[in-house]
């Protein structure tokens, strides 16, 4: 390869780089939504804003909201195989017996998906709104 043949991809490959670095500067937080939603009772929707790290789990985020909102409060319990499992939100438990649980959902763009990990494997996308919804299995 001549030396200029070099230098041009050499110049290309940097072009390349240059842009996935920037995107991932460390320390950079992305905001991201936190909608609380009851489809059992009338209760009304809550939207929180939070921030994730650059692919930051989701619990983090849920940490940070908590400990700067006194309106936003959340527990799990460790389950050995699968992680945080979301018990509560707001003092309001998921019940075996009545079929409740904290459904994990979010809304990118136009599309609400349903993550098949929990709250402490996913990994929201900047400006998600990930909805957190009782309701029953
Ligand atoms: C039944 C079931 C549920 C029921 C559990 C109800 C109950 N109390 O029985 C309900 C509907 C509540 C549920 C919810 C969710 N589930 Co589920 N669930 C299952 C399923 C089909 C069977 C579990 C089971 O009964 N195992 C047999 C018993 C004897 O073992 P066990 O260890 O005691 O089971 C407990 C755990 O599995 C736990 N559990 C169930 N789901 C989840 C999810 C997470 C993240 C955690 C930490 C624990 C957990 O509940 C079971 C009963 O206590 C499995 C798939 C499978 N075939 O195994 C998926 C499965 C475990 N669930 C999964 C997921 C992703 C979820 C949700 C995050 C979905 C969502 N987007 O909302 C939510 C949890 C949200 C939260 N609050 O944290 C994934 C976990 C994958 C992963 N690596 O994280 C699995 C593997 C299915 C999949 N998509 O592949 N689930």
């Amino acid at each position: 390869m001549s030396m200029i043949t070099t230098a041009t991809f050499l110049s290309a490959a940097l072009l390349l780089l240059v842009p996935g670095i920037l995107t991932q500067e460390p320390g950079v937080t992305s905001p991201i939504q936190l909608m609380i939603v009851n489809s059992i009772s009338n209760t009304p929707n809550v939207t929180h804003t939070t921030d994730i790290v650059f692919r930051g789990i989701l619990i983090g985020a849920m940490r940070r909201l908590q400990e700067t909102n006194t309106d936003f409060k959340f527990t799990y319990i460790e389950n050995p195989n699968y992680g945080p499992y979301l018990v509560s939100v707001n003092g309001l438990a998921g019940d075996d017996t009545e079929h409740t649980y904290w459904e994990l959902l979010v809304k990118r763009g136009k599309t609400i998906i349903r993550p098949d990990v929990g709250i402490g494997c996913f990994i929201p996308m900047p400006d998600d709104t990930v909805i957190l919804k009782f309701t029953k299995w």
